[in-house]
């Protein structure tokens, strides 16, 4: 028996036996399919999901007067649904009747599982706002200062100049050069929030290779570029690519080699940027030499890639990670700039790809995307405006009412008294989990809903074990691919788990919104409304959908024949800027923004600057730390999501993460492969398994995330590999607030004191 489902790694068909999950039957359109579908094999291991909904010892004896300091030190008591939903519904009701709705943070952040439906954060807001309201969160962990900047500056949603990414055809066509910071690596293609009816992105790079375009890959790590690929590697120092962007655009403008009309016509600011980029207005040309510095890059290389550039107009791609760091807004801004002063935004095959496959459909989705609004569950209308930009969730719990600045306001936050989590683990995805512990402690309650015994659940008051989506019905449709799938039931829910639709409608009713929550819908009755709604609008735009019955017992199929190729938001402003002007304040490109100089902040100013950060090989703290850790994506699952499944450990050694030096870093610290290691700074410690590699330039370490935190080594060392022990936990800079945790300075040493056992995939103690 065959089931079709959805992941955020793909679309597939679920093999059973005797009830129990067998095998992951691929698409023969995933062309190149990943080794993360294996995962799923675990999704029922008894020893890492939550069975019975479980109280925190303390919290169950007296939710009134507890520790919250005890959370995660304290064994857990089963309960039944009925007590555990009364005390959540009590906590819930204290705060209304006490501090009010807004202490209540509902940001819930997280990329929970694929699914239209059940999709946690919708069902989680859906519920905070029928009971009054919450603290919402704003914006990504994946790219906060991106999607604040970006907009300022193309007047365009990040998501969307992103999904119109230069197409592999218009490439093959147009290009021979291709510069990407960040690299483009094909771990992360695996992945497609939402699901993906096929990875090709290994095929299409390929037939860019065939096809005789060369590659710059300004990354630390040379493996972020298929090897495949014709590149040169440029081994970049971590968080200096916005210095390098200002040396490329200083050549470019000190050669005359701009393209002086695109720049008429299509941007301002450039006279505004001139003499800070001359060096007019600090004394300090941001030139080749200048750049080579901080980069360390040689400056002759700097200058012909400008050179070269300005001949062959490339494509330049760029992931999320540089934005994920101390001003990281600026790298986007440049990027921008850059492709303004050689005049390519709006060409085909050329321009930016932002975030060039950092997900599968960036730059591999080609023109076709559905044309028609995807139905999504209705979160009803909010209350209380009362926010946080996400990554600032520590600072908010730490300092309530301390105001900050965020993006032209000051967000004054409020006093979090309960915390409710649904489809996110911030103790995978927050910076500093040392601090975060210590401001975990805070709230009077806090309650998880999860599949599994995460460090996020484990450090609850209250745990609700969920369902994983082969144990329930759902939509597997996305804005961001053309195949559509239903995603039918595999197997029974594990143990007493249910659907967060089932915990959220059962606190509702206590609450006295069932009705308002539910409409009086089963889970069948959302699916139709939800697929009669997008089938509707299909049709509108002359898209035929099947009948949802036809639908539902059917598989994966696909829309791209029926979806017109479409012209992108760019090439249409570079084809008529008067008729179709960016929705920037002055319609065009702004290289410099008079909204963003009127915020009047010394850490983003009206046009892009370098600004020397406070964690960077060659920082006074280098002295101390001289290693810079990269904590990127990993191969071998989608963030913290079954760190216990088979692809996951296929990547570990000895169950623990690795963590890659360059062997010349491991061999002057008396280290080599295989050797167990402490991985320190001043905020943290964590162990993990060298592996060496040429590929990683010197100076430069790589300890991927999503290791399951398990601080229970000798004084609490974290014994699996989690970098977020090591990250720190400040904002890209007053205009984001975006997350800077994508990397930070280490040093590194051989771990003498046995062998502390990874314990995260045991149970935590139940009672
Ligand atoms: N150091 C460092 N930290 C980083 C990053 C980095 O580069 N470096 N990257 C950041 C990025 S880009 C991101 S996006 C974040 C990711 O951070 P998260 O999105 O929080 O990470 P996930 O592991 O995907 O967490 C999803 C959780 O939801 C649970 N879940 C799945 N399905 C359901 C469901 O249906 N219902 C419920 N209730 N739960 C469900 C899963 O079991 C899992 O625990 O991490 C960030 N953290
Ligand atoms: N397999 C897998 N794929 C994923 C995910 C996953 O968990 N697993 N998560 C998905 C999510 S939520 C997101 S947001 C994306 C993230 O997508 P990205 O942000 O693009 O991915 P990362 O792997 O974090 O980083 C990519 C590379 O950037 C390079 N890099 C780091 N810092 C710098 C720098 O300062 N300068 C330069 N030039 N390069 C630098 C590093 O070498 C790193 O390997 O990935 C998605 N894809
Ligand atoms: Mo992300």
């Amino acid at each position: 028996m065959l089931i079709p489902t959805s992941t955020h790694w793909g679309n597939y068909k679920i093999r059973t036996n005797s009830g129990r999950i067998a095998g992951i039957e691929r698409y023969p359109i995933d062309t190149n399919p990943t080794p993360l579908a294996e995962n799923l094999l675990a999704a029922q291991d008894a020893n890492v999901r939550v069975k019975r909904p479980a109280v925190r010892r303390s919290y169950l004896d007296n939710p009134l007067k507890h520790s919250g300091e005890l959370r995660g030190q304290e064994p857990f008591i089963e309960v039944s649904w009925d007590s555990a939903l009364d005390l959540a519904a009590n906590a819930l009701q204290r705060v209304q009747q006490g501090s009010g709705n807004a202490s209540i943070y509902g940001g819930s952040y997280g990329w929970s599982s694929a699914g239209r439906f059940h999709h946690a954060q919708s069902q989680i807001h859906r519920f905070l706002n029928a009971i009054g309201g919450y603290t919402r969160s704003l914006y990504s962990y994946s790219a906060g200062a991106g999607e604040v900047i970006v907009p300022h500056v193309l007047g365009m949603d990040f998501y969307e100049v992103m999904f119109q990414a230069p197409t592999l055809e218009d490439m093959v066509r147009n290009t021979k050069l291709v510069v990407c910071f960040g690299g483009l690596a094909l771990k992360n293609t695996q992945v497609m929030s939402g699901g993906l009816g096929g990875h090709d992105a290994e095929n299409r790079l390929r037939a860019l290779a065939d096809s005789g375009i060369q590659f710059v890959n300004i990354s630390p790590i040379k493996e972020d570029l298929p090897a495949f690929l014709d590149s040169q590697w440029w081994p970049i120092k971590p968080c200096s690519d916005a210095a390098l962007m200002l040396a490329l655009a200083h050549t470019l403008v000190d050669e005359d080699l701009y393209d002086h009309a695109f720049v008429d016509q299509y941007t301002v600011g450039l006279d505004e940027f001139l003499p800070y980029l001359t060096g007019q207005t600090d004394g300090l040309a941001k030139d080749c030499e200048w750049a080579a510095r901080i980069c360390q890059i040689p400056a002759g290389h700097i200058r012909q890639l400008a050179r070269r550039m300005a001949v062959e107009l490339p494509m330049i791609g760029i992931s999320w990670s540089l934005q994920r760091s101390e001003h990281g807004e600026q790298t986007y801004w440049l990027v921008t700039v850059l492709a303004a002063l050689l005049g390519t935004h709006g060409l085909p095959g050329k321009g930016v790809s932002y975030g060039y496959g950092s997900i599968h459909n960036i730059g591999f989705a080609g023109r076709k995307l559905p044309n028609f609004p995807i139905a999504a569950l209705p979160q009803g209308k909010r209350p209380i405006n009362s926010y946080i930009p996400v990554a600032r969730i520590a600072d908010v719990l730490l300092a309530p009412g301390v105001p900050f600045a965020f993006n032209g306001e000051v967000v004054t936050p409020p006093k979090i008294d309960l915390i409710y989590w649904a489809g996110g683990n911030p103790y995978h995805h927050h910076q500093d989990l040392n601090r975060l512990t210590r401001a975990w402690f805070v709230p009077a309650s806090i309650i998880v809903n999860e599949p599994f015994w995460t460090a996020t659940a484990r450090r609850a008051d209250i745990v609700f074990p969920v369902t994983v989506p082969l144990e329930r019905e759902d939509l597997g449709i996305t804005p961001y691919d053309c195949h559509l799938t239903p995603m039918r039931q595999v197997v029974q829910p594990f143990g007493e788990a249910r659907d967060d639709y089932q915990v959220f409608a059962s606190l509702a009713e206590r609450l006295g919104v069932k009705h308002k929550f539910t409409e009086g819908r089963s889970v069948r009755d959302w699916l139709q409304a939800l697929y009669q709604q997008l089938r509707s609008s299909a049709k509108q735009k002359d898209v035929l959908l099947p009948s949802f019955d036809e639908f539902w017992s059917g598989e994966q199929f696909s829309v791209t024949e029926q979806v017109p190729e479409c012209e992108f938001r760019l090439e249409r402003f570079r084809r008529d800027p008067k008729a179709f002007p960016l929705a920037t304040p002055s319609g065009k490109i702004e290289i410099f923004s008079r909204t963003i100089a009127k915020f009047d902040y010394l850490d983003c100013l009206g046009h892009p600057a370098w600004y020397d950060k406070t964690e960077m090989l060659g920082s006074p703290r280098s002295d101390t730390f001289p290693l810079h850790l990269i904590s990127n994506q990993p191969r071998g699952r989608l963030h913290s999501q079954y760190d216990h499944g088979p692809a996951s450990m296929a990547t570990k050694v000895a169950g623990r993460e690795q963590v890659c030096m360059h062997p010349k870093d491991a061999l002057s610290r008396g280290l080599e492969a295989g050797d167990l290691v402490r991985i320190y700074n001043d905020r943290g410690a964590c162990l993990a398994i060298v592996r060496t590699s040429i590929g990683i330039r010197t100076g430069v370490v790589e300890l991927p995330t999503g290791a399951w935190y398990d601080p229970s080594g000798p004084d609490g060392l974290e014994v699996h590999g989690n970098p977020n022990v090591l990250t720190r936990d400040i904002g890209s800079s007053s205009l984001g607030q975006g997350t800077t945790a994508h990397s930070c300075l280490v040093e590194i040493e051989r771990y003498t004191d046995g062998s502390p056992p990874v314990t995260v995939r045991m149970p935590p103690e139940l009672q």
